[in-house]
């Protein structure tokens, strides 16, 4: 809603000339909340995420069906479980290709259920979107089908700095590309995004999941788990500018804007949001 009421609508449809297809309303999916929620093979909240993200991803997956692109604004890093799976879904059918997803974040965000050690299910997404997690119970999860998963060669990390012992080790054994902050600062921001485009190859449809937690908290303070020593702001920009020029791009998430958070530093967080999301569709410097 902050990203919104600091104009990022209107800058959208006036600015960028994008003919907007939006309800007006907030989601909070409020009603699919269960009031008994147990930890289950140690996820937290898992009856509430998985109907959230269930609902989210059917939203996602019917505006994608229709070749429109699809902008998702966050919340908590889970609700990629709903974007990405309606995505893929949606440009496997619609264009039989399976989709890229470049995930920007301090993160991984791909703990399975046994490696977590918080039980929070926005450390897990990319598990559960790769098939590395599962869960028979549909409930739970067991509705991601595999048509709505991607595959661990078609993903790319940017901005990674604070990843779990057990996460190291998941990469490691998927042999999954990642670029972290110590990556960026050996080759500048340039070349690596040329190596993680390259990666993806041309052509192929691509899905940007960016943490706003990517950023250093001086320019993005107002969020769930801030890390030190992250992008820079142009950094940040850079990459959705890059992501754009390919002409490949899908879907965009930002999520773990929380203005609630760190409340002096908000309005640097959402002007840095929508700046990102400005670049990633098409605004130009010059
Ligand atoms: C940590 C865990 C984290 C946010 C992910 C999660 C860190 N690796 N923070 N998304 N906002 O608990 O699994
Ligand atoms: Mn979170
Ligand atoms: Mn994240
Ligand atoms: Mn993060």
């Amino acid at each position: 809603m902050a990203l919104i009421q600091a104009g990022l609508i209107d800058q959208l449809k006036d600015e960028l000339e994008y003919n907007i297809h939006y309800d007006g309303q907030v989601h909070s999916y409020s009603e699919l909340i269960p009031k008994e929620d147990p930890d289950y093979r140690n996820m937290k909240n898992p009856l509430a995420v998985s109907a959230v993200t269930q609902t989210l991803s059917k939203q996602v997956y019917e505006h994608a069906k229709e070749g429109r692109f699809v902008l998702t604004l966050g919340g908590d890093h889970s609700i990629a479980i709903g974007t990405v799976s309606g995505t893929a879904k949606a440009i496997r059918e619609r264009l039989g290709r399976e989709m890229a997803v470049i995930w920007v974040d301090a993160h991984a965000d791909i703990n399975t259920p046994e490696s977590s050690e918080s039980g929070n299910i926005h450390g897990m997404p990319v598990a559960f979107l790769t098939g590395l997690a599962a869960e028979k119970r549909e409930d739970i999860f067991g509705w991601l089908k595999d048509d709505q998963k991607i595959s661990v060669k078609k993903l790319v990390y940017i901005g990674l700095r604070d990843i779990d012992r057990g996460e190291k080790k998941i990469l490691r054994d998927n042999g999954i590309k990642a670029f972290s902050m110590h990556d960026i600062d050996r080759h500048g921001i340039g070349k690596v995004m040329d190596m993680a485009l390259g990666w993806i190859g041309s052509d192929t449809p691509i899905h940007l999941s960016f943490d706003v937690d990517a950023l250093d908290p001086m320019w993005a303070p107002s969020t769930g788990t801030p890390v030190r020593g992250g992008l820079t702001l142009r950094e940040g920009d850079y990459i959705a500018e890059c992501v754009h020029e390919t002409g490949s791009l899908v879907a965009l998430d930002l999520v773990e804007v929380n203005p609630s958070l760190e409340s002096e530093g908000a309005s640097e967080t959402i002007r840095a949001g929508c700046s990102i999301i400005r670049c990633a569709l098409g605004d130009t410097l010059l």
